[in-house]
């Protein structure tokens, strides 16, 4: 029996794996704007890998707003919630509240049956870059990353790839610096994210959700830290939005 299981998830994980080492988009982390977009990629048919560093995909959204776990988004994202099976209470004034561990478990699972790969505790150290395009990510175990131990990574080759790390915008950060590539911004760097204005956080994180490079593209909270947006706290509306536009995007570049 004990050879049996051990066979089963050893064979089962590099099937996968091996399906996954070139695909057509990767997801740099499985926040809600990363999921979102998984999801409509992987709907269109695209093959799609998210890499989160957590043991738990979901991001920002388990702990709410300080660790109450509710969720709050404008009601123009209600077609969203109902793509992701969400149920979601009137809260009055245009806005709708959501249970967080709904949110979260929704999002991982409706992304995950849509046919998108997840690979958890595995992080993102770097990118490929060739010829001026960004073309897949460096990849190593979480714990690897942790512990600082010299062990070198592996590489997955992609068509796209989303910085979806939220707040820190890792991989616009490290393709800046170490590609010495002008991104698609004011200043052709990070700009970094700016203090507290929820209704021009919101807007702005859509409006910033763009190809930054050729193969690069942003989502979330990285969107917004790499064009200088606002922050916005406890509200998803904008992250969901982002996540649906930035999938759009690369269907446009890539092809329906
Ligand atoms: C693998 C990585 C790496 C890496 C990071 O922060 P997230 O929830 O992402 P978004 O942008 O979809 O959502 C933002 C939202 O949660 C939020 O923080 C809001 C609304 N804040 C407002 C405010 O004012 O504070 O998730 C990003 C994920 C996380 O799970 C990270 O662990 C993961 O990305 N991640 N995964 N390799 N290098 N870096």
């Amino acid at each position: 029996m004990e050879e049996k299981i051990t066979a089963a998830i050893v064979n089962r994980f590099f099937e996968k794996l091996r399906k996954s080492l070139t695909v057509d988009v990767v997801v740099v982390g499985a926040g809600p704007s990363g999921m979102i977009a998984a999801k409509y990629l992987a709907d269109a048919g695209k093959s799609v890998a998210l890499f989160e560093r957590k043991l738990a995909p979901g991001g920002g959204i388990w702990g709410g707003g300080m660790l109450m776990n509710e969720i709050v988004f404008q009601d123009d994202v209600k077609d969203i919630l109902d793509d992701f099976g969400i149920t979601a209470a009137d809260a009055g004034d245009g806005y709708l509240t959501a249970d967080a561990v709904e949110v979260a478990s929704a999002l991982i699972y409706h992304s995950r049956k849509a046919g998108a790969v997840f690979y958890n505790a595995v992080s993102v150290e770097d990118i490929m870059f060739h010829e001026n395009r960004v073309c897949g990510v460096v990849i190593n175990w979480t714990p690897v990353e942790r512990l600082q131990m010299h062990v070198d990574p592996l590489v997955v080759t992609a068509r796209a790839v989303i910085d979806g790390t939220g707040h820190p915008s890792e991989v616009a950060t490290l393709a800046a610096r170490k590609a010495g590539i002008r991104l698609d911004t004011p200043s052709g760097g990070v700009m970094g994210e700016r203090p507290m204005w929820m209704a021009s956080g919101e807007a702005s994180t859509v409006e910033n959700t763009k190809r930054l490079y050729p193969g690069l593209y942003s989502s979330g909270m990285a969107a917004n830290n790499i064009m200088g947006g606002f922050r916005m706290g406890p509200i998803f509306g904008g992250m969901f939005k982002s996540g649906r536009k930035v999938a759009a995007l690369i269907l446009d570049d890539l092809g329906r």
